[in-house]
């Protein structure tokens, strides 16, 4: 499907240090070390309601990782997909009398408006699960051939599973123990219970048609994809395996990240060798709302779009949501956004001077602190103790301010000079 608007990404003078992750597969910060052509994938919506701030926030994490990797001179190969077939996305659609694919298309649309709001940069290929059946059905198909897919035994409704342990490695991404795993699994998406299964934590990979569902005919018999496969192979037919990074919130690093990447090793092994899914497996936190988990399950939600409409500046929403580490969970507020406004303002007045102190040392701590697993708090606090000086007149370099503010576009995405 189409992505959104590209934009013009400043140059930023000096030397850019090369970035360090957490990765959760290996509990340690690692060196992320990409080819000239880095490659990410980022898991996308599920467009059954408007992009809330908890989305935002993610989607801001991955967009400095490409600033970065844009700094460092590498080209960037990012893959986003949508999910636009699920049972979340039918069951709202049913809620509320909607077509599913109406419902799927206007989220989308809006979510596209939101990143371009933010200034999130496009992803290279931004893909649809219902785009990319025939490539899903394939996937599975080859599963079921190299033995690492199965037939639920149920002659009404013989789905297909996915043996959880078919690499023999299961669990190495997420690293929960399996009384953590049986729980995640039952709260997001799985079928522990499911008769037929040979294990509990065997994931579907394709479900066959049920009266009223939508459905595609295939060899596999008429039916829809499960929810891991569907990103498993949209990232391994566009990246291959052993990307860079495979991104999303947290509460993706189990099941679905897992899962994800033992079908995709599944396959591979069965063809090539053990090389993993993605280098690194990287998550952002939860932010909440009122105390809780900004879910739609919830409720407890702050779209974008409703911010939008109330003439909320992106810029002060950007640097709010930066504000606090990618990877702590943390809480939305009002003040929140109150206080990046006023620090926004000292941005922009310091950017407006006729001169202030010299940009490089403080470009310098900006690339230091975001190329040590985007550590947003030290950067924001080096621009601050740069834009205090400037305002308080000190330094006489005169393409200071905007040598800054050409930084700042280019390594955070806000424009201090609109
Ligand atoms: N379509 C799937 C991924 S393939 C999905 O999880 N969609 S989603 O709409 O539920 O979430 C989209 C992204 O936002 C995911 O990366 C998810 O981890 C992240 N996310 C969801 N809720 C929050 C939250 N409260 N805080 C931070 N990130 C969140
Ligand atoms: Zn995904």
């Amino acid at each position: 499907m189409e992505s959104w608007s590209p934009l013009a990404v400043p140059r930023v003078p000096g030397t850019p240090r090369p970035l360090r992750l957490y990765d959760t597969a290996t509990q340690s910060l690692k060196p992320v070390a990409p080819g000239q052509t880095a490659r990410m994938y980022v898991c996308g919506i599920t467009p059954y309601d408007a992009t809330h701030l908890g989305h935002a926030a993610t989607y801001l994490a991955f967009d400095l990782v490409y600033r970065l990797w844009l700094d460092a001179g590498h080209e960037v190969h990012y893959v986003q997909n949508v999910t636009d077939i699920d049972d979340p996305l039918l069951e709202r659609a049913e809620r509320d009398q909607d077509d599913w694919v109406v419902l799927a298309m206007r989220e989308t649309a809006l979510f596209r408006e939101d990143m371009e709001f933010l200034r999130v940069l496009p992803p290279t290929e931004f893909i649809g699960a219902v785009e990319t059946i025939p490539e899903i059905i394939e996937m599975v198909r080859k599963l079921l051939a190299c033995g690492a897919a199965y037939r639920a035994d149920d002659p009404d409704y013989p789905d297909v599973y996915f043996p959880h342990n078919a690499t023999g490695r299961f669990g190495y991404e997420s690293n929960y123990d399996v009384e953590t795993m049986n729980a995640l699994f039952a709260e997001r998406g799985g079928d522990p219970e499911r008769p037929g299964k040979r294990h509990p934590l065997d994931a579907l990979l394709w479900r066959m048609a049920r009266p009223g569902e939508p459905s595609w005919d295939s060899e596999l018999g008429a039916g829809r994809p499960g929810w891991h496969v569907e990103c498993s192979a949209i990232a391994l037919n566009r990246l291959g395996l052993g990307f860079d990074i495979q991104g999303g919130g947290s509460d993706l690093a189990f099941p679905h990240h897992e899962y994800s990447a033992a079908h995709a090793e599944a396959l591979a092994g069965a063809l090539a060798g053990d090389e993993p899914f993605a280098r690194l497996y990287a998550h952002a936190g939860m932010i909440g709302l009122n105390g809780q988990k900004m879910s739609k399950s919830r409720g407890n939600l702050e779209f974008v779009s409703r911010l939008r409409a109330d003439g909320a500046d992106p810029a002060a929403l950007r640097l709010a949501l930066l504000s606090g580490h990618y990877r702590a969970d943390r809480q939305w507020s009002g003040e929140l956004l109150d206080e990046a406004g006023q620090r926004l303002g000292a941005w922009r007045e310091a950017a407006t001077r006729s001169s202030a102190p010299a940009a490089e040392d403080t470009i310098a701590r900006m690339r230091d602190h975001l190329a040590d697993d985007l550590d947003t708090p030290g950067a924001l606090a080096a621009v601050d103790s740069w834009a205090r000086e400037a305002n308080t007149g000190r330094g006489d370099d005169r393409e200071a301010p905007g040598v800054m503010a050409g930084a700042i576009d280019a390594l955070l995405g806000i424009d201090v000079r609109s």
